[in-house]
């Protein structure tokens, strides 16, 4: 079975020989072969230069053999094509232009140049599908609003999310003004991706995990639902990330796929979703940082663990940081393809 429809199969909770497997982050600083083109190119020139950014998505595909090639872009693109900048703090993190505080900030924020503005993201998928054919699966992807939303409010990486969650709470209607605007970008930006050949939509929900179970809903999943019924092509893997005890909110979002986190039990996560939605996930991403042979323990653990169900795209439980070893991970991929 080829590897894109191997994919797909799993998306979809039909039985498969051994699970997919891609991870997030999976281009990117763990790879010499990265870091070596990142010495001649900044970050932004690597996503907005579509034979680049094709080089750089194809590279862990070429060295891991990944079910998946996942385009290499940033979630930042969209506030950046709404006229928000993002650039990157010497302490490490993101710094965005300005931060959206008033209703003047937000209707600021251009909608309507979204796929003019990141048409390159269209031509960067184009060569990356001509590269796979129909042998791998290509993952498109964005930020959920709520992530998104903490970006641009916030004015870049938080600790605490205060000033997005304030607005959520004392201002609801300016924070609904905000999420429209970011819903709508997503939906525009989502549609070309599909025309751009993509199999599969992941959206990241990086910071839904800091929300109450009462916030949830209505601060971010009520969002992502929108956009998924929206655009009802290609299936969707929503990433919520530590936000996977909302189960509720998660079956009923029309996501085909959740991707959870290492630090919960993916089978008891998968039994709570139901016999229809499949589960990603869900290794220690410092697991890749120890040994082969550990990893391909753990490795080994997880998928005992997830004997019988059908349903399972095998994930790191959020990205690959740069200490990743490339033994590890190798090791992790064969494990997976030893049954
Ligand atoms: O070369 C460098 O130093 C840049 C590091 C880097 C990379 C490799 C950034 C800056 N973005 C990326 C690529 C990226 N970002 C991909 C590529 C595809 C892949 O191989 O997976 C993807 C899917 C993302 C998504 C992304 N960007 C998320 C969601 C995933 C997650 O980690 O939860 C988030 C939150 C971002 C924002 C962002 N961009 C870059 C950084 C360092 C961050 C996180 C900043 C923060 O912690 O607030």
């Amino acid at each position: 079975m080829k590897s894109r429809e191997r994919f797909l199969r799993a998306i979809r909770c039909e039985a498969v020989e051994y699970p997919p497997v891609w991870v997030m982050r999976q281009a990117g600083r763990h790879l010499p072969e990265y870091m070596k083109l990142r010495e001649d190119h900044s970050f932004h020139e690597l996503v907005k230069t579509p034979e680049l950014a094709c080089e750089v998505t194809m590279q862990p595909v070429r060295r891991y053999g990944m079910d998946a090639a996942i385009i290499f872009s940033d979630i930042l693109v969209i506030p950046e094509a709404m006229g928000q900048e993002y650039s990157f703090r010497d302490a490490g993190g993101i710094q965005m232009a300005f931060r959206v505080q008033s209703a003047a900030d937000v209707d600021r924020l251009e909608v309507s140049a979204i796929t003019d503005r990141l048409s390159y993201v269209s031509d960067s998928l184009k060569l990356v599908r001509a590269e796979l054919g129909d042998e791998r699966a290509l993952i498109g992807f964005g930020g959920s609003p709520w992530t998104l939303a903490t970006y641009m409010v916030e004015g870049g990486s938080s600790r605490d999310y205060r000033f997005a969650k304030r607005m959520f709470y004392e201002d609801r209607a300016l924070f609904e003004r905000l999420m429209e605007k970011i819903t709508a970008a997503s939906i525009e930006y989502f549609r070309m991706q599909v025309a751009a050949g993509v199999d599969v939509i992941q959206i990241f929900d990086s910071w839904g995990g800091v929300l109450s179970p009462t916030t949830f809903g209505p601060a971010s999943a009520e969002w992502m639902a929108r956009i998924i019924e929206a655009i009802p092509e290609v299936p969707f893997i929503v990433y919520p990330k530590d936000g996977h005890e909302n189960v509720a909110s998660l079956r009923s979002m029309g996501a085909a796929c959740v991707g959870v986190s290492w630090t919960t039990d993916l089978r008891a996560v998968k039994e709570a979703l139901g016999p229809d939605i499949s589960v990603q996930g869900n290794l220690d991403p410092i697991i890749v940082e120890t040994t082969p042979e550990l990893t391909r323990l753990e490795t080994r653990r997880l998928l005992d663990s997830m004997a019988g169900v059908h349903g399972h795209v095998f994930n790191l439980g959020h990205g690959v940081s740069p200490h990743g070893r490339i033994d590890c991970m190798q090791a992790m991929v064969d494990e997976i393809r030893r049954t």
